[in-house]
């Protein structure tokens, strides 16, 4: 595998994240016909890495595109979306998709994303080569989003975070885990976490959902997720992290009061929707102790921020709600 993208933390910096000197990594018109790339997903791929990218196209038609890079920063998008094959399922009905994740588990690559089908819902896919997909059942009813799995089986069956929502733009949401003992049927729901109080913690009193695929540590399931406020000018999309217990992943070890990051810079403060930091993948290695975050920018372009697995951690565990 090629090194992950890094830069190191800024003199002046003293935050837990830092993002990258040329952000965004991504702009918003980097194939002909989008109006705007972000929310997307990255995975070690072969000597390099490969990606799942939410390309909303000038029509502002949602789908989701392979892309293939050797630094993870420097991005060949398809120009054409994901044309997906008939998986554990024939219907494989699909009137948009958004905001996917990638996870390795065992001897493929699974991608779930946000699906329509009668609303939104969780769209699960896989495949072995990032060129032939194979669509699956959804794993929910209408209305959910934020499906992400974990990237190893807990207890002998597949584990997903997802996010029960509404059909609009939805001014809750708590974040639920769900198990399959064969990414067909989906059942076992716990809840997880739920938005903090407004006095505790405002950034996250509206809704959550959940970024990234966890990462395995000693201290458990380290996890990235959204917290949303509303103002009086629209929603606010920060990032936090959380520690779940490895073998419980519904219980809830650490999670942070402060946010890591929110929108501060002109590209997650003005786009399409502004003031949207929202996390879909990393790049990480536990032995270097270095993590990339990428990140949708105000719904307009893709980002990367940096930091310390271990300073995250200690970070989670000391300023935990
Ligand atoms: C959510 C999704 C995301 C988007 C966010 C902010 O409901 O639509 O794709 O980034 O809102 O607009």
């Amino acid at each position: 595998m090629n090194k992950i993208p890094w830069q190191d933390r800024p003199k002046n910096c003293a935050d837990v994240l830092w993002r990258h000197s040329e952000n965004p990594i991504i702009g918003r018109y980097d194939i002909p016909t989008a109006n705007s790339i972000f929310n997307s997903a990255v995975v070690p791929f072969r000597d390099g890495f490969a990606g799942v990218f939410r390309c909303d196209n000038k029509a502002v038609q949602m789908n989701i595109h392979t892309g293939f890079s050797e630094d993870g920063v420097q991005w060949d998008i398809s120009h054409e979306p994901i044309r997906m094959q008939a998986g554990n399922t024939q219907m494989i009905d699909s009137d948009y998709k958004y905001d996917p994740r990638v996870a390795f588990i065992e001897d493929r690559y699974w991608i779930t994303w946000c699906n329509g089908y009668h609303g939104p819902t969780i769209g699960i896919a896989y495949t072995f080569d990032f060129k032939e997909f194979f669509q699956c059942e959804n794993a929910f009813l209408p209305f959910n989003r934020n499906g992400v799995l974990f990237p190893k089986k807990i207890d002998g069956k597949y584990a997903m975070l997802s996010r029960p929502s509404d059909n609009g733009h939805t001014p809750f949401g708590d974040i639920y885990l769900s198990y399959s003992p064969d990414m067909k049927y989906w059942g076992e729901h716990r809840c997880v976490m739920k938005v903090a109080p407004f006095n505790d913690s405002a950034w996250q009193c509206a809704k959550i959902g959940a970024g990234p695929v966890p990462i395995w540590t000693k201290e458990g399931w380290l996890v990235f997720y959204h917290g949303v406020i509303k103002t009086c000018n629209g929603f606010r999309y920060s990032v936090g992290s959380a520690i779940l217990d490895e073998n419980r992943p519904d219980k809830v070890r650490y999670r942070t009061q402060p946010y890591l990051m929110a929108p501060a810079e002109i590209y997650e403060q003005v786009g399409d929707v502004p003031n949207v930091i929202f996390p879909c993948a990393t790049l990480h290695s536990l032995e270097e102790d270095k993590l990339a975050l990428y990140y949708g920018a105000a719904d307009t372009v893709t980002a990367l921020a940096f930091g310390h697995i271990s300073e995250i951690i200690a970070f989670t565990k000391q300023n935990s709600l």
